[in-house]
């Protein structure tokens, strides 16, 4: 555990974040390019989101704190997601391409920070 720790204060400058004046329609599961691992906050791939390649991200931000509802793992990676910041409170881990228009209902609206592998 200590690799993440180490890598992930200067991975969040490459995250990409959705603009808040998208409406709806634009932000669509097209919106998450081939190798990238994207959340949104609504069910179906809708609503605010964010999308990051393959890295370790120890606070999604206040931007996304607390929202993912739906993701899609286009990375060739796992993706562990994680209640807290600093990839503590391990919640579940996505293969790679896994998807998810809606998680289940203790897992909603809980993610804060996500690191690449399997941990949980
Ligand atoms: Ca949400």
């Amino acid at each position: 555990m200590k690799r993440l720790s180490a890598t992930g204060a200067a991975a969040l400058a490459a995250v990409a974040i959705g603009a808040l004046s998208a409406p709806p329609a634009a932000a669509a599961s097209s919106d998450c390019q081939p190798g990238w691992f994207c959340m949104w906050d609504d069910s179906s791939y809708r609503g605010r989101w964010l999308s990051s390649p393959a890295q370790n991200v120890s606070n999604v931000g206040t931007y996304m704190n607390d929202r993912m509802t739906s993701y899609w793992n286009r990375t060739d990676q796992w993706i562990t997601v994680y209640y807290d910041s600093g990839y503590r409170g391990c919640l579940f881990a996505i293969p790679p391409g896994g998807s998810d228009a809606a998680v289940d209902p203790d897992l909603n609206d809980r993610v804060t920070s996500f690191a690449v592998g399997q941990w949980c």
